[in-house]
């Protein structure tokens, strides 16, 4: 080398040793392994400014985990949770990759990254027995949120499985400040027995094929993000919610009851909407949400699909706490009795509605169908109800220690905190507007099943309690 190009080359490299705190270029510096955290939870941003090369350490592994209380499946995961561990990675970073697959796996599985460039984003360069260890690397081109999962025949099973989770490239930039983030992301499953059916229930590839799921869930469970374990959030405090879908069939329209996104990053990418309700994230795609929360109480996430929610377990809840602002939202200010034509204000007009019970297996039978109608989306067709949210009315404490309080909730509703079998609860039940006959009729049903007290409930019981504003009063 001549010494003129020498003294070139010096050159440029004191220009990249200048610049090494704002490289934008790409260059590759250093090594470092990734922080990777279990749902809910995301790894810190990323303060580096320039880019690195970004070991990944990612263990498949099968384990038996509750889908819903009382209800085992095994799932299939990468990292020991469902969704997956979060990745979180730089734009321009070079992510050398290692796929563990446990000894105890029965299969082989690998994985296909969205953020990759490249034949099957990975799939074929990490297949990985059990008890190996598959090593690639990629350059993470695309900024943006995306979706990874098992792509190991049959792709369909192992993604029902629960084999899918989120990768973040964080644009150069860095992504803007906010309070707190969070990881949800949504899947479908099958299971042999119905929703709820309790004990161990297997992979029902049929109901698969059907695109007929038994469960709807958010982060692998359906109480996974309720009780002890829903997300929380101070009053002023601003939310980003990076929520995924894995599928394998459904698409989400995604919803938090209770709260507008101010940003939403359509489908994970660049283009930012604003002021929006309702989100779809597609089987395998992504959404990142931004919102304020300026009122405390109970946010609810949800597929707004609705069935899904009070049926199969889409449900979270993101708890705010903080000083109210009656001005943002005044809660119930008045509760009027409104008698438009006169009468009381749960009169039925309709004569063929209100069948009156002859004998008490009447009454039950009517009661057990008012029960599907008014009750079961709440606290669930067999009585339950979901930890969290909806008490229980099988075997409940609370219900069978005073009938006339039972009568009370039925027909004027609650709200405010109650302890349920030793579970705390802390919602609304609305007043449903139904005739005495009627809650009669649906009370003496759930006191004769369920393990419950077997107490009879008359229309004249119900009579002899006062129709009111509901308690609690916000
Ligand atoms: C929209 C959802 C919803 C519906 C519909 C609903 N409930 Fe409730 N119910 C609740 C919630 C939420 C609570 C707990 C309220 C609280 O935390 O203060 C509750 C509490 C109760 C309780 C007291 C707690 C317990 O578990 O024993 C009873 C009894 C009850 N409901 C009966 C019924 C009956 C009977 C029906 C149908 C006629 C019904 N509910 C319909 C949501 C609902
Ligand atoms: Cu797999």
């Amino acid at each position: 080398m001549s010494k003129f190009l020498f003294i070139l080359s010096l050159l440029g490299l004191t220009l990249v040793s200048c610049f090494k705190d704002t490289n934008t270029s790409g260059e590759i510096k250093g090594e470092e392994v990734a922080v990777l955290t279990a749902p809910p939870m995301v790894p810190p941003p990323i303060n580096r400014k320039h880019n690195t090369k970004l070991i990944v350490n990612l263990e498949v592994i099968e384990k038996k985990a509750p889908i819903a209380d009382g209800v085992d499946y095994t799932f299939w995961t990468f990292g020991g949770t469902v969704p997956g561990s979060f990745i979180r990675v730089k734009e321009g970073d070079l992510i050398e990759f290692h796929l563990k697959n446990h000894p105890s796996s029965k299969m082989p599985h690998n994985i296909d990254l969205h953020a990759v460039t490249g034949p099957g984003g990975g799939a074929a360069a990490s297949f990985t027995l059990p008890g190996h260890e598959s090593v690639f690397s990629f350059k993470a081109i695309n900024r943006g949120l995306y979706v990874y999962h098992c792509a190991t025949a049959p792709v369909g099973m192992h993604i029902a499985n629960g084999m899918y989770g989120l990768i973040l490239v964080e644009p150069k930039e860095g992504m803007p400040k906010v309070d707190k983030e969070y990881y949800v992301m949504q899947g479908d499953f099958y299971t042999k027995g119905k929703y709820g059916k309790q004990g161990y229930q297997p992979f029902d590839m049929e109901k698969a094929i059907d695109e007929n799921p038994t469960y709807v869930v958010f982060n692998g469970a359906a109480n996974a993000l309720t009780g002890d374990k829903a997300l929380t959030a101070k009053v002023g405090e601003t939310v980003r919610l990076y929520v995924g879908n894995g599928g394998p069939n459904l698409v989400s329209s995604f919803h938090v009851i209770g709260e507008i996104f101010d940003k939403v990053y359509v489908e994970g990418g660049d283009l930012i909407n604003q002021n929006i309700q309702t989100t779809l994230v597609p089987a395998g795609g992504s959404t990142i949400v931004d919102f304020k929360v300026e009122v405390p109480g109970s946010l609810v996430m949800v597929d707004h699909s609705i069935f899904r929610t009070f049926n199969k377990g889409s449900l979270g809840l993101i708890k705010v706490e903080g000083p109210e602002d009656k001005v943002i939202y005044s809660g119930k200010t008045a509760d009027n009795v409104y008698l438009p034509e006169g009468g009381a204000i749960q009169k039925v007009n309709d004569a063929e509605k209100v069948t009156m019970a002859a004998t008490l297996e009447d009454r039950i039978k009517l009661g057990r169908n008012i029960y599907t109608q008014s009750c079961a989306a709440c606290h669930q067709p067999d009585g339950k109800g979901i930890s969290g949210a909806f008490p229980p009315l099988a075997n409940s404490d609370w219900l069978n220690k005073d009938a006339k309080r039972a009568i009370g909730v039925v027909k004027n509703g609650l709200s405010g905190p109650i302890v349920v079998n030793g579970s705390n609860y802390n919602s609304v039940m609305p007043a449903l507007g139904l005739s005495d006959e009627e809650i009669a009729n649906v009370l003496t049903y759930v006191y004769s099943t369920w393990g419950n007290s077997g107490k009879v409930v008359t229309p004249k019981d119900v009579a002899d309690v006062k129709l009111t504003a509901p308690a609690g009063g916000h």
